[in-house]
């Protein structure tokens, strides 16, 4: 069931080793996770790095983690810039676009903002690098938050197909769907 619905993710990482499988040295990759404050950012890259859940919220500074990543025989350095949350006159500075080659942009499933807050963040990505494409994965995370849920699975997934990209839903919480963006 899980399998079906969640079909359409892929993960950043993955779309990005295949246009770098030349020779067997190791190569880097820079991913940029962005999105509203407190929509779980660091959390979702925690649980990916070091493998636990964090509960209390600490706001981030930017922060880079790394991580090695095995692809089709191939290691490839993930290097992940965790974003301080974007507020609405903070968006994104030319830093986050230059040598950045794929995005995970965040929104909570808990947060009708956060979620017009990843329209206005693809946006001026695709303004300040001058693509009309570039590779995102949609991430709705806290998934797990049933009772607070502001936004349906079908109302994620209809916006990752308008923007043909990689979506799903995922929780840091429970660890659940990590592997599906990353
Ligand atoms: N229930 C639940 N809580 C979560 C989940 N992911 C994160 N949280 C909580 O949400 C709060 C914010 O998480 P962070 O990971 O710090 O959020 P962030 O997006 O990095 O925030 P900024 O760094 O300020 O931009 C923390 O209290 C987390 O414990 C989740 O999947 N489920
Ligand atoms: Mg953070």
């Amino acid at each position: 069931m899980r399998e079906k619905k969640y079909k359409n993710a892929y993960p950043i990482l993955k779309i990005n080793a295949a246009g770098i499988m030349a020779g067997n040295t190791l190569k880097a990759r820079t991913i940029a996770i962005l999105g509203s404050r407190e929509v779980g950012k660091s959390s979702l890259i925690i649980q990916f790095v070091e493998n636990h859940f964090v509960e209390s919220y600490h706001p981030s500074v930017e922060t880079t983690f790394r991580k090695v990543i095995r692809y089709k025989g191939h290691e490839v350095e993930a290097e992940i810039i965790d974003t301080a949350g974007q507020v609405e006159h903070s968006i994104l500075s030319f830093t986050h676009v230059v040598g950045i080659h794929g995005y995970i942009l965040v929104y909570s499933v808990t947060s009708k903002q956060s979620f017009e807050m990843v329209k206005i963040i693809r946006n001026k990505i695709l303004n300040y690098s001058g693509r009309e494409s570039v590779p995102i994965v949609l991430v709705g995370n806290k998934m797990d938050l049933h009772q607070q849920r502001q936004l349906t699975f079908e109302e994620g997934k209809n916006l990752a197909s308008h923007w043909q990209c990689a979506w799903t839903e995922a929780t840091a919480k429970r660890n659940d769907n990590i592997s599906m963006f990353i």
